[in-house]
């Protein structure tokens, strides 16, 4: 049995590579039915894809469903992302059922009016260091495996001292939670400063409802890492859900996901009650 809502908001599905967890949507999907779908960007990842396509039975039949609710008269619509940037060229235009806007204005149930934008445009690192963010991953990894040969030729040199990869895996959380912050703050700005009662939006994977002096910041997650989604109730009431194993769940707390596989969900928590302090 699917429960109806009136909204269901998905961002950074990232069809088309290996990290999409396309099955755990699939039963997401299967346990909502609802009047709007707002696919909030990063849908498909086109860059992943110039590099190598991973597509699967289950992301074929996640496009599949979609469409299928475009075409029993569910409104849906796709706000493109930097990971599919190449449709914002098509922002007006429908595509079958499916409606490309490059951003939206979804008025709630109970009237609360909400901007949807992915939010890439907020992200200082990848609108003007969009090689910073391509070259991220590359350069970690390869800093880790320097680091473990540094430490091999002091040993063997008998050299005191070490440079300390925890304390450069530390420093990099530091800047992790603080980009997610400063994200936060200026999506929150701009809502805002447009008269909007709230935003609603994706890009950082870090999936939460937060209430910030009156504007409703909105993150829908993903579904690489935390398989979380937004929906709107009947009342117009928001909740965030998280696909655990085959049901989903309430999520009480901020989904984080884990950057350069180091866990921020306790230290996201602390340093925001600091912060809120
Ligand atoms: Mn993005």
């Amino acid at each position: 049995m699917s429960e109806r809502v009136r909204a269901i908001f998905l961002s950074d599905i990232h069809l088309g590579t290996r990290g999409c967890q396309a099955e755990r949507l699939l039963e997401f999907l299967r346990c909502y039915e609802s009047e709007y779908l707002y696919l909030v960007g990063d849908i498909v990842d086109f860059w992943a894809m110039s590099r190598g396509i991973v597509w699967t039975a289950q992301q074929n039949t996640v496009v599949q469903k979609i469409l299928r609710r475009a075409r029993h008269g569910q409104h849906v619509f796709l706000i493109p992302g930097n990971h599919d940037e190449a449709l914002r060229e098509y922002g007006g235009v429908s595509f079958g059922d499916i409606k490309v806007v490059n951003e939206h204005v979804h008025i709630a149930a109970d009237g609360r009016r909400y901007l949807l934008i992915h939010g890439d445009e907020f992200d200082q690192v990848t609108r003007y260091h969009r090689w910073v963010a391509v070259l991220g991953d590359v350069a970690y990894n390869w800093l880790v495996s320097l680091n473990n040969g540094l430490s091999w030729l002091r040993r063997h040199l008998k050299r005191p001292g070490y440079w300390s990869l925890a304390g450069y895996a530390k420093r990099r959380i530091k800047t992790a939670v603080s980009f997610i912050f400063d994200f936060e703050d200026s999506v929150i700005h701009a809502a805002r400063e447009r008269g909007m009662d709230g935003v609603i939006c994706g890009h950082i994977h870090s999936a939460v409802i937060r209430e910030i002096d009156g504007v409703t910041y909105i993150n829908c997650g993903d579904w690489v890492d935390s398989c979380t989604a937004i929906v709107e109730h009947l009342d117009g009431r928001m909740e965030l859900l998280h696909q655990a194993d085959g049901q989903p769940v309430r999520q009480e707390e901020p989904a984080m996901v884990a950057l350069a596989d180091l866990s921020l969900s306790s230290l996201h928590k602390s340093l925001r009650e600091k912060a809120d302090a």
